[in-house]
């Protein structure tokens, strides 16, 4: 069953120096495919879109600070399962929970500079996709 997912390279990721050893991750697996790529420094509005369902959270104030600080990898990737096989490959929200082979699990120790966002289900890949990519969608 081939998927779209929309993957962002947090700001963390792209200061720490591991855009490279997260898109050839991605790029290794079996019949999946990175289909748009861009470095974009993401804004509040379209943030406060997708964390949405955050809003009323503790957490949700230095999110936007954290999100907002630098520069995101922004893609699209396509392929067999592509929704479960990259939130697997991400590994859990929780860095120190998360299996050392994950990318969470190699790369984080914190809950919020968790290194990736990968879409949670089909119905947030194409709400996402359309919000990061409106003219592609
Ligand atoms: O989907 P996922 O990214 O794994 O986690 P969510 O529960 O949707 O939270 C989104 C984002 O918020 C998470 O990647 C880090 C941040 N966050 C946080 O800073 N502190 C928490 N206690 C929970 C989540
Ligand atoms: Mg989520």
């Amino acid at each position: 069953m081939s998927q779209r997912t929309l993957v962002l390279l947090k700001p963390d990721a792209v200061r720490r120096g591991l855009i490279g050893e997260i898109v050839g991750r991605i790029e290794s697996k079996a019949g999946w495919a990175i289909t748009a790529l861009e470095l974009r420094t993401l804004g509040r509005p379209l943030l406060e879109q997708h964390y949405g369902e955050h809003a009323d959270k503790p957490f949700y104030p230095p999110l936007m600070e954290f999100m907002t600080s630098g520069p995101s990898v922004v893609m699209v990737v396509e392929g067999e399962r592509v929704i479960e096989g990259m939130r697997a490959l991400a590994g859990p929200t929780d860095p120190i929970a998360a299996a050392p082979g994950s990318i969470r699990g190699d790369f984080g120790t914190i809950v919020r500079e968790n290194l990736v966002h990968a879409s949670d289900s089909e119905e947030s890949a194409e709400r996402e996709l359309k919000l990061f990519f409106p003219e592609a969608v």
